[in-house]
């Protein structure tokens, strides 16, 4: 099969995305993302396990907070919600077959609205993951990810897992268990927290510590409920410092992990790092990922970039290869991700508006991907570059240094070493030829 479609082609004139290598000039071609080549041991395909974003790609016209969305979306015509969201789910697996990607991550809301009723709204969700069913088997596209939209109702204004009202929270509760049960259908490898409104406004009318006990258990809730219908998968967190609310309780990785150790929750979390999320928490990307693998917990990533002149989450896809080089050289030394891949938490422009656009976006972030992990590889295992790293520390490796490390020195030993070594010689940190050396590489 070369690409899925339904009653109906939306994406018309663009066949299947090959790779055609760095010399192709076709547009609608790859460059450097070629899923079967080999790098370190693994295939690309294998490396990234790309995923495209089904509310982003799918069910987003372009709305802003001055105007409604300018993009036309064909498949959303009908009048019938469930229609509407069959011809959304031929939409997308038409999108992405086409492109080839092996994965795709969903909110609830994603795949079909809310009905009148609770009863009524898991009928018609579990119509669409029986659509998707089909789909999935017929294109061999798989969940990578599934979630609950958990932020954008009304009734989530003071949060969902940690309103103040618990009326509020077993609505959430409902919702999440139907957001488990729709990716558990589908054989889902992972499923994701992200905590939205779960944070405040104002601490004047909040009990922080009331709220954040809430979450903990929420999550344990799903845990338990998840492993007993036979979920192997594994939960990720996703921090975000702020938007929507002021201040978000999974600021960034180092406060979920104390959180996580807190709760004693390590053994089914990891956490699934968000480039643009990093830059609002005035971090990079590569610190939050390197964070993350040091803690030995690196799940996922959602890929994508802010805006250096805003900082706000834009989430426009990632085209700059020498910050992706960064992060793959920590996902390389980590050993890849834990369960998740890299999913497209990227949106078009509001001013792109032609169903090209799309695979545009996508053809350009793969690629960039591709040029960085060549890039990575080369400066892990052809350059200089990590006897260059070890070399700093190499007054560890022997001597009173390894004893240090070996936790048998004391205080009063490293005062005695110090008056009898004298002020050492300063050695330089190399900075600018460490950044030279990565440029070098991406090429
Ligand atoms: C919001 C964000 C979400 C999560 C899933 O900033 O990143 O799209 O990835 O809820
Ligand atoms: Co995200």
């Amino acid at each position: 099969m070369e690409y899925l479609t339904g009653d109906q082609e939306y994406f018309k004139g663009i066949g299947k995305i090959r790779y055609e290598g760095p010399e192709s000039d076709n547009p609608y071609a790859f460059k450097f993302y070629d899923e079967n080549r080999k790098v370190a041991g693994k295939t690309m395909k294998e490396h990234f396990r790309f995923a495209v974003a089904y509310w982003h790609s799918f069910c987003n016209a372009g709305d802003d907070p001055f105007g409604a969305g300018p993009r036309p979306l064909p498949w959303e015509q009908a009048k019938d919600p469930v229609e509407r969201a069959r011809n959304k789910m031929d939409a997308a697996f038409e999108f992405m077959s086409k492109l080839g990607v092996p994965f795709f991550c969903f909110h609830d809301i994603d795949l079909v609205e809310e009905g009148p009723t609770i009863a009524q709204t898991e009928k018609r969700l579990q119509t669409l993951v029986d659509y998707a069913r089909e789909k999935k088997d017929a294109s061999g596209i798989e969940l990578l990810w599934g979630t609950a939209n958990l932020f954008n109702h009304p009734r989530y204004m003071n949060g969902a897992s940690t309103n103040p009202d618990f009326g509020v929270v077993a609505q959430a509760g409902a919702q999440l268990k139907r957001a488990l049960d729709a990716t558990i259908a589908l054989d889902g490898h992972n499923y994701v927290f992200w905590g939205g409104r779960e944070g405040y406004m104002s601490l004047l009318n909040t009990d922080m510590k009331r709220e954040v006990d809430h979450y903990a258990r929420m999550l344990e809730m799903a845990r338990d409920y998840a492993r007993k219908q036979g979920f192997k998968g594994n939960f990720f967190i996703e921090p975000k410092p702020m938007e929507p609310t002021k201040a978000q309780y999974d600021f960034d990785a180092s406060t979920v992990l104390e959180f996580l150790r807190h709760y004693n929750l390590t053994d089914d979390f990891r956490l699934n790092i968000e480039a643009n999320h990093a830059t609002l928490a005035l971090h990079t990307f590569q610190h939050e990922l390197q964070v993350a693998a040091n803690a030995g917990m690196l799940g996922s990533i959602d890929a994508n970039r802010g805006d250096p002149q805003n900082g706000w989450d834009t989430d426009q896809f990632p085209n700059n290869v020498y910050d992706v080089t960064e992060a793959m050289l920590v996902i390389l030394e980590a050993g890849g991700f834990q369960g998740g891949g890299i999913n497209f938490d990227a949106k078009l422009r509001r001013n792109s508006t032609d169903p090209d656009d799309l695979f545009h976006a996508h053809i350009g972030a793969m690629d960039t991907f591709a040029r960085a992990l060549t890039a990575a590889d080369k400066i892990l295992h052809q350059s200089e570059y990590p006897g260059l790293k070890s070399k700093r520390y190499a007054s560890f490796d022997s001597g009173p240094g390894r004893r240090f490390e070996n936790r048998e020195l004391t205080l009063e030993d490293l005062r005695g070493i110090a008056a009898e070594k004298g002020e050492p010689e300063l050695k330089s940190g190399k900075q600018e030829y460490f950044e030279n050396l990565v440029n070098y590489y991406v090429r």
